[in-house]
């Protein structure tokens, strides 16, 4: 993998989340933005993976489980070259492979998520096997703050820990707001840090829109040797674009033209 300019990346994502949730009038930009830069530094300079070989059985196994953000998923897949760019013209279009939630059937794609709580347990099965095969490769899953809600993840939190999984990463968008309402009010996971702990795990708590923390914590060996590794990861909603910034309504609403090209244009002015 060539190292790329992970900034610039994240600029390219955010830009393209924005055009096809704009043009497909779709939902979730604002759980796309807060990912943006964790995306960017995974795909920039972190996992293993080879485009040509999407089945490549050394490759890292990234699952996205808040399945929600699908638009910056396959934006991420198109930049790195699992996909044309000009493929994402077709997001959420009948017809079209790029459903509005994480599918299976796109290149690059570990597992369809959508319905929240599934991913973690599965990149934690995921781990098990390559552990089991000593292939060397990890999982990684970017869970969301409002998915901690559905039980199963604290199972697989569990069950992680049990079976030493040293070659698992949870990594959780923790922006504090989900579809509706804050996390505070609706379930508080403070302090999210401290449960994982309690848990065995490993965990680095850093700034999610910061690629030098991102990239250094990603990169490290498991703070907590033999055991699973959680970033709690904190982030903006709507990160990047100052009137979807924090702003629950960035859930569901979509930037129309106007707003599009306010939002392109900050994003050009941030370069
Ligand atoms: C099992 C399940 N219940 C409900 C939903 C509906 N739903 C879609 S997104 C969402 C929550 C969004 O908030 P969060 O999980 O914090 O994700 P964010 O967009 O903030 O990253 C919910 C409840 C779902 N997709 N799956
Ligand atoms: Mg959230």
């Amino acid at each position: 993998m060539n190292r790329v300019d992970t900034r610039d990346l994240a600029r390219r994502l955010r830009g393209h989340a924005l055009r096809m949730t704009h043009r497909a009038r779709a939902s979730h930009v604002g759980s796309c933005l807060s990912m943006a830069d964790v995306l960017a530094v995974l795909y920039g300079a972190v996992l293993r993976f080879d485009p040509a070989r999407p089945d490549w059985s050394e490759r890292d196994r990234l699952v996205i489980s808040k399945g929600h953000a699908a638009a910056i998923v396959y934006a991420a897949l198109a930049e790195t070259g699992f996909l044309p760019i000009e493929e994402l013209g077709t997001y959420s279009a009948d017809g079209g492979r790029l459903a509005g939630h994480v599918t299976k059937t796109v290149p690059g794609v570990e597992l369809s998520t959508g319905s929240l709580g599934h991913g973690l347990p599965v990149a934690a099965g995921m781990a098990l096997a390559a552990k089991r095969a000593d292939a060397g490769c990890r999982a990684i899953c970017i869970l969301s703050d409002g998915e901690l809600d559905e039980g199963s993840n604290w199972e697989a939190i569990q069950f992680a820990q049990h079976f030493r999984l040293s070659n698992l990463v949870a990594i959780v968008d923790y922006n504090k707001i989900q579809s509706f309402g804050s996390v505070a009010e609706v379930s508080e996971l403070h302090p999210l840090a401290d449960k994982f702990r309690a848990f065995n795990w490993g965990v680095h708590e850093i700034d999610g829109h910061d690629h030098a923390e991102l990239e250094a914590v990603l990169t490290a060996p498991p703070p907590l040797p033999g055991r699973p590794t959680a970033v709690v990861a904190h982030t903006i909603k709507g990160k990047g674009v100052s009137f979807m910034e924090g702003l629950l309504a960035w859930h569901y609403k979509n930037p129309d033209a106007a707003q599009l090209e306010a939002a392109l244009a900050e994003l050009e002015a941030g370069r």
